[in-house]
């Protein structure tokens, strides 16, 4: 048998799946001739950032152009149930109305435990080739091109929650390479609350809504949770993460990504490494101000969600590089005195450099949620050749409960035959039935050995490349027990490395998400225990939040943080970053200039930032149509403003300006506008604040300022 025999990848080869196939276009019987298509030549449907293709729409019909049952019959109504008269009672062998109602009756599957609250694109990724020094992993071979599914999500929250909450971000990617499926199921914050997938259940108990009256919805400021994490300490290092700016990113585009466990990785020499995965966005590290946060989960729910759809939509697609940091695969795992079993911990990239590995873009909406974002099912097991896990207690024990929760959520062992969920490579696993098997196998021999199906499938060979074998690794002789590595017992060095590495208004931001958060707690022995918890982390830390909640810290552990240097990649102010696809929203009052209005929509486009129109009222301004009126603006949506001339004091002017200011917002000024600023109580000359006569020169000034993100000068700290 030839080596295309042994392939075992088409059908028809015995005990291969018949791989089901993709819905046809079109009904196979033939059609009588069709009524005409109804007028699609009118305006399109528009997004806040622009023009919704029609193809996405399209991409949602179902096959033909008749209404029909499930059963493919052709409907002529299915607005009236089946009545004994107008007025009489609905009969039982109305199938279509059952038909109907069954099906709607079971539209909902269980939500995530965790992670409920998602938004999903398409992309590609590209490697650069460099990572093929460390491992052989296909996909990152120089030049490969894979085809990817991205899945952010929130934590805490169920599938209905805001987007714009405090909480850790889930930051998965599907690689369907050629060698097989590759899940990387990381998160937005490098370290987790916890060291023992054991105690997974007790931290999200704690997190999520109170069960007596189920609530905070999507918040962790409530008294279980810090309840918890005061008692179990290992938590603090992320805790600081959460309370930190990284806690409410301004989008999912503008987020850094962390596989947080270590992997083992092997080259095509056999060669093994240790390495810690990184996503890093192209559009840099953004985060919210907290009240901004507030009020956008009021105003926008989905801002997250729809940031992300509207960017893709527009063409700015959503890019990360994927970064690695690699360590020797040494005895102890350890780099540096960090454990790298530890998911506590981190590795400064002062110590140990991210290197760039591969580009990923995300260019391609999903056209179904519940398809694709919804039932997409990622684990941390999908591995291929060339990646392999280590002994993280934590990863150990992911590996058990992703593919359990799959079979509850989504109803049995197929899951993998789901669209969003198919290999791009062949399947030949011998796995039969079950729930919803869409697959329609041939051959007798689903076992092996066999000799009934000429022995298909055939044991691929240990020493392809191509072939996942489990990396070698010698254990140290050891015990049976219950317990973690003595090195694990630091909880709070890590926690004020971060604290040192953030700057005066990140430290203020962290101390105020403490003091409100622990503010929210009723149980005033909730708020002192954790207080006493920041006083092992740093002295200052503890004050500052003990001064806003009217407590005095208490004494430090008996194991507090030992002397810690700052680590400054893990700060988000100091650097600049592209401005593309910033919102910008431009205010125009009765009086404007239209010539002005057009300027700053070409200049702003020209920058690459997204202009939007504010006016008084709907309509139009010369050719330039108006997406915001007084009625419709809100300061959330925007990263900077343009005040044109013309514009007279109103209280949605004042209170766009004043919020502008309060949230550091870049506020540029035209001409005559101050008159509008003064009225707001906004300082015309303060920081982050730019006037001119002309539009031109207002733009450019605002896009090298916006490169900051914020005015951050203007902070009160
Ligand atoms: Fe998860 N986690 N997790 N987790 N996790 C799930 O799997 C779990 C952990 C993460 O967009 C669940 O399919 C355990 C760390 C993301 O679909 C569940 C432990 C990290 C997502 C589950 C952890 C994550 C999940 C819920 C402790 C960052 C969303 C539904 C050992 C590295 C994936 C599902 C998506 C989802 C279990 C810890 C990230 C229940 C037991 C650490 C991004 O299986």
């Amino acid at each position: 048998m030839g080596d295309d025999d042994m392939a075992g990848d088409r059908p028809g080869v015995p005990g291969n799946p018949t791989p089901a196939e993709p819905t046809p276009e079109e009904p196979t019987t033939p059609h009588p001739p069709l009524p005409p298509k109804p007028d699609q030549s009118g305006p399109r449907p528009t997004t806040p950032t622009g023009v919704r293709s029609r193809d996405s729409y399209a991409a949602q019909a179902q096959q033909g152009d008749w209404l029909t049952s499930a059963q493919g019959a052709r409907l002529a109504d299915t607005d009236h149930s089946l009545k004994a008269g107008p007025r009489g009672p609905v009969l039982l062998q109305d199938h279509h109305l059952r038909e109907k109602i069954t099906h709607f009756d079971h539209e909902r599957i269980p939500e995530r435990v965790v992670h409920a609250r998602g938004a999903a694109a398409h992309g590609t990724f590209v490697a650069y080739g460099n990572a093929s020094s460390v491992t052989k992993a296909e996909f990152l071979r120089k030049g490969v091109e894979t085809p990817v599914f991205t899945r952010f999500s929130s934590v805490v929250g169920s599938r209905g929650s805001a987007d714009a909450v405090r909480d850790t971000r889930g930051f998965s990617t599907k690689f369907y390479t050629s060698d097989g499926v590759f899940d990387l199921v990381g998160n937005n914050i490098p370290v987790f609350f916890i060291q023992d997938a054991i105690k997974f259940p007790d931290v999200v108990h704690a997190a999520k809504p109170q069960p007596d009256r189920e609530i905070p919805q999507a918040q962790s400021a409530h008294d279980t949770f810090w309840d918890f994490v005061s008692l179990h300490t290992e938590a603090t290092h992320h805790t600081m993460w959460q309370m930190s700016d990284r806690g409410i990113p301004r989008s999912f585009r503008t987020m850094e990504g962390f596989g947080i466990h270590t992997f083992r990785v092997e080259n095509a020499d056999g060669d093994t490494s240790l390495v810690k995965f990184h996503w890093k966005p192209t559009a840099g590290v953004h985060s919210l101000i907290w009240e901004e946060a507030q009020m956008i989960n009021g105003i926008d729910p989905d801002f997250h969600r729809r940031d992300l759809a509207d960017a893709i939509e527009a063409g700015a697609y959503p890019e990360w590089e994927l970064g690695i940091q690699v360590f020797p695969d040494t005895a102890d795992e350890t780099f540096e005195g960090i454990d790298l079993l530890d998911p506590t911990k981190l590795v400064p990239e002062e110590l140990v450099a991210v290197q760039p590995v591969g580009k990923l873009t995300l260019n391609r909406n999903p056209s179904n949620y519940f398809a694709e974002t919804e039932q997409v099912a990622f684990h941390p097991g999908h591995l291929v050749p060339g990646i392999d896990v280590t002994n993280d207690p934590l990863l150990q024990g992911r590996l058990f409960s992703y593919l359990d929760t799959q079979i509850s959520r989504l109803g049995g062992p197929n899951f993998s035959q789901i669209p969003i969920n198919r290999p791009h490579c062949p399947v030949n696993d011998m796995f039969r039935d079950g729930m919803h098997q869409t697959a329609v196998h041939s051959g007798v021999a689903p076992y092996k050995p066999n000799t009934m199906d000429g022995g298909n499938p055939f044991a691929a060979d240990p020493e392809d490349d191509h072939t996942f074998v489990d990396i070698a690794q010698e254990l140290p002789e050891s015990s049976k027990e219950r317990r973690s590595p003595v090195s694990f017992d630091d909880h709070f060095t890590q926690a004020r490395m971060f604290w040192l590495s953030l700057t005066p208004v990140e430290q203020s931001h962290l101390v105020d998400a403490f003091a409100f958060e622990l503010g929210k707690c009723w149980d005033e022995t909730i708020r002192q225990r954790e207080v006493d918890v920041l006083a092992s982390v740093d002295a200052d830390l503890a004050q500052r939040v003990a001064d806003g909640l009217g407590l005095t810290p208490g004494k430090p552990s008996t194991s507090p943080a030992e002397e810690a240097a700052a680590s400054p990649a893990l700060s988000q102010i100091g650097k600049k970053w592209p401005v593309d696809g910033r919102k910008v929203g431009v205010v125009t009052g009765a009086k404007t200039d239209p010539t002005n209005v057009v300027a700053a929509r070409n200049r702003l486009v020209e920058a690459g930032m997204v202009p939007l129109i504010i006016a008084p009222v709907g309509g139009r301004i010369g050719d330039v149509p108006i997406e915001r009126t007084y009625l419709t603006a809100a300061s959330s949506e925007f990263d900077a403003l343009v005040v044109l001339d013309g514009v007279d004091s109103d209280p949605v002017v004042d209170l766009l300006l004043s919020e502008a200011w309060r949230h550091l917002k870049f506020i540029a000024i035209v001409d005559d506008s101050a008159a509008p600023l003064e009225e707001s109580g906004v300082p015309v000359s303060g920081p982050g604040t730019i006037t001119g006569e002309a539009v031109r020169e207002v733009v450019t000034e605002l896009k090298e300022s916006l490169e900051e993100h914020r005015a951050w000068s203007r902070a009160d700290v």
